[in-house]
């Protein structure tokens, strides 16, 4: 049965409000997303009913909360299709997730001579925690580059071939990029670099809550992703590792909860996924995750991933009509996830997005936590369009108009 994405709005109670005197539409979910009712209720549940601390209490609301925190777990885990949920380590988020393998997976099997490869369309958090491990180990970071003046030619997966005969240990890549709207091959890199006798970490910030993500058919490593980028609360994210690698890593953070014994003169750590939860977990937020995934999967991602992509389609179409734009990433008629991101010569992005929020459109401009690839295209920030499930044909027309607004008031249109 398809979804009637058109009603889908009523589920979000904040999207129910007016800004600057026009109804919100909201644009900038690639940054984070909306909550609908259902989860806003099981964090309010929890509250009102179990609210206590996990894996420590006898008594009823302690075990009351252990249990919804693992449910949560073992949800995380069907929702990925990892082998068994002690693969499903929670974290605060994607960047928590991405440092936490840089300084417990990393830091240990890196030496002068090896080489971590990312790609140059990486988020800050794929492409920092990287560098700063090859500064602590004296290995090499190196990027798979992008192709064209607009990066509409994807990743150099030649040049990607390449670089993997060095001592590659480890590839980093974003599955889809926030600022372009690519769709990387993932299982297609996840193999390259497992033929090259490397590990791979793959950044499923943008993927997660927007298609069926199946870690055992990808072959990954480690998949790391955010709640908040997919109807859940912020302050809960996951990283997936494989269970073998996970008890081989060194705990990131010590403290209660990830021992299993203490003693003045050192400590022994439980296997994963308690090694590296120290201290007192987010348990309301991963009961929101679990709300959040039954939610994403009543509407079913398949289609979520289409209807966005349809959106961004129709906004690529409309926007490429206008004078003096450069629209970043994939282009007519290829494959795009649900974002578009552009820029006009003479206008600056801020400018647009204030103007859009006088219209009461919600965009982000900037670099999106993007710089080298920014530089490398050579823009300053662009302006950046981003599509969810409860978005609407008639919200890429409110962000077209907004657009053509702001064109004639810079006298660009
Ligand atoms: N991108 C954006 O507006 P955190 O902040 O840890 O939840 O996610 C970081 C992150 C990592 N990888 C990718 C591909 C991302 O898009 C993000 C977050 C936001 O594009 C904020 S800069």
């Amino acid at each position: 049965m398809s979804c009637d994405f058109s009603n889908l709005r009523l589920d979000f109670p904040v999207l129910d409000q007016h800004v600057g005197g026009h109804p919100l539409v909201y644009l900038d979910n690639a940054a984070t997303t909306h909550k609908p009712r259902a989860v806003i209720d099981a964090i309010a549940r929890f509250y009102e009913r179990d609210n206590s601390n996990v894996h420590r209490g006898l008594h009823a609301l302690s075990m009351r909360a252990t249990d919804g925190y693992e449910a949560a777990r073992e949800r995380t885990a069907k929702f990925i299709n990892a082998s068994e949920s002690a693969e499903v380590v929670f974290t605060s988020g994607t960047t928590a997730s991405v440092n936490l393998v840089a300084q417990g997976w990393a830091r240990d099997n890196l030496q002068p001579g090896d080489v971590v490869v990312c790609t140059e369309m990486e988020h800050h958090s794929n492409m920092v925690p990287w560098q700063i491990v090859c500064q602590q180990t004296g290995a090499t970071l190196r990027y798979i580059p992008v192709l064209g003046e607009n990066a509409e030619g994807g990743l150099d997966l030649a040049a990607f071939d390449e670089l993997l005969k060095e001592k590659v240990k480890l590839v980093a890549f974003t599955h889809i990029s926030n600022t372009l709207g690519t769709i990387n091959p993932a299982a297609e890199i996840c193999a390259k670099a497992k033929a090259a006798g490397a590990l791979t970490l793959v950044d499923g910030a943008q993927s997660a809550g927007h298609e069926n993500v199946d870690v055992q058919a990808m072959d990954c490593d480690f998949y790391v992703f955010s709640g908040h980028k997919m109807a859940a609360p912020t302050g809960i994210g996951v990283l997936y590792g494989r269970k073998a690698l996970l008890d081989a890593m060194s705990p990131w953070q010590g403290g209660g909860g990830m021992i299993s014994t203490v003693a003045y003169e050192g400590s022994q750590w439980k296997p994963s996924p308690e090694r590296f939860e120290a201290g007192t977990p987010n348990v309301a937020d991963a009961i929101g995750l679990h709300a959040a995934m039954d939610y994403l999967d009543s509407v079913g991602r398949p289609a979520i991933g289409r209807h966005e992509s349809e959106l961004a389609a129709l906004a690529y179409d409309a926007l490429s009509d206008l004078p003096g734009i450069r629209i970043l990433g994939p282009g007519e008629g290829q494959p795009r996830a649900g974002l578009v991101s552009f820029a006009f010569e003479g206008v600056h992005a801020h400018d647009v997005v204030t103007f859009a929020d006088q219209d009461g459109v919600a965009l982000r401009g900037g670099h999106h936590c993007n710089q080298p690839l920014m530089r490398k295209l050579g823009l300053p920030s662009t302006t950046r369009a981003s599509f969810y499930l409860y978005n609407t044909p008639a919200d890429v027309d409110a962000l077209v108009a907004s657009i053509r607004r702001i064109l004639k008031f810079f006298g660009v249109e």
